[in-house]
């Protein structure tokens, strides 16, 4: 029996203000991923479908993110429509206030259809002789602990979360591997095996922060074969990112600068047309800064987002943290997302 795992879909992402038939280019670059996704799925024929957290990029998503969640469920309810979906909200889509149902929960009344935003649910297919629990996002944060506990009587237990398993972090759960047949995880975004048979699937496109720490990752969904603890990953071909070498700035050739940064670019494999690209100059004084007057409105054009990052400079500059992240850094930036979203949820 196969189960197909996503996470992190972050449909209603919005990025870098590009414009394209007044819709977010990037928006629509998430909710084409998605679609892939469910044409890739289509064909596999996943006995079950399960989503670990992040459906939506925030709690009150765009109208247009839900229309493409409604189209993907549509279009796999045709084509397998004895497949369950299963949903389980992360942080991006639990809404701030405790009586606020969220908007995932309007999904949770189509037939076929678990979409679970508040409290942890436990749901069994006879046919399947499977059981899933789904463990969303404010079942971890709010005590006591969710209970999580597999049926003995099921064939097949899954479970399928939204949190961090790493030991320094809160821990979500107490999960011990031994209990599951598969562990289905949302939230990080870059796709891991923490022990077999528990996953992280990773986002379906680069919705992070920082792109480029996942320019050279291939994003994509998991399916699991139950039986034989196969797994396999499913590449789904989002936008480009590339993420250049970077450029050391030359004290004693100033004029050396606006040379290389055309070469860089210029060097780009297929072009930077249509790309999301970084550019990093290492030791550029602030008072330099003149020296690119200039070189990049043409690069900018071209590519869909240019950004032109200074090394050297303290975190924020230019409104942007810096990308080579230290574990100081990565570690403020956790916090800073962990605040945010504690704010976000009082309100
Ligand atoms: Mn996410």
């Amino acid at each position: 029996m196969i189960i197909a795992h996503l996470s992190d879909l972050h449909l209603g992402y919005r990025a870098f203000g590009n414009m394209e038939q007044g819709r977010n280019v990037r928006e629509a670059d998430v909710a084409r991923a998605f679609h892939q996704a469910i044409q890739r799925i289509r064909e596999i024929a996943p006995s079950v479908v399960l989503v670990a957290g992040d459906v939506f990029d925030r709690p009150e998503p765009p109208h247009s993110a839900l229309v493409a969640l409604a189209q993907g469920l549509q279009s796999l309810r045709k084509a397998l429509p004895d497949t369950p979906v299963l949903m389980a909200a992360g942080a991006r889509d639990t809404p701030a206030g405790p009586a606020d149902p969220g908007s995932l929960a309007a999904f949770d009344t189509l037939p076929g259809v678990e979409a679970v935003t508040a409290t942890t649910r436990s749901v069994y297919y006879s046919r399947l002789d499977l059981n899933v629990v789904l463990v969303p996002h404010r079942s971890t944060i709010q005590g006591p602990g969710p209970l999580v506990e597999p049926n003995p009587d099921a064939r097949w237990n899954v479970l399928v979360a939204y949190g961090s398993v790493d030991r320094e972090e809160t821990v979500l759960l107490s999960l011990n591997s031994a209990d599951w047949d598969y562990v289905a995880l949302g939230h990080e975004h870059f796709r891991r095996e923490l022990v077999p048979g528990v996953h992280y699937a990773g986002a379906l496109e680069r919705v992070g922060a920082t792109p480029w720490e996942e320019a050279a990752e291939e994003k994509g969904f998991l399916t699991y074969d139950l039986e034989s603890g196969q797994v396999r990953f499913h590449p789904i071909h989002g936008r480009p990112v590339v993420s250049l070498e970077p450029i050391p700035f030359e004290a004693d050739r100033p004029e050396r600068l606006r040379e290389r940064v055309g070469e860089v670019l210029v060097e780009v494999p297929g072009g930077i047309e249509e790309k999301i690209v970084r550019i990093r100059i290492q030791g550029l004084p602030a008072q330099r800064l003149d020296l690119l007057n200039g070189v990049l409105p043409e690069y900018r054009r071209r590519a869909l987002h240019l950004e032109v990052q200074l090394d050297d400079e303290p975190l924020g500059h230019l409104g942007h943290p810096t990308q080579e992240m230290k574990p100081s850094t990565r570690l403020a930036s956790r916090l800073a997302e962990h605040l945010a979203g504690l704010l976000e949820r009082r309100g």
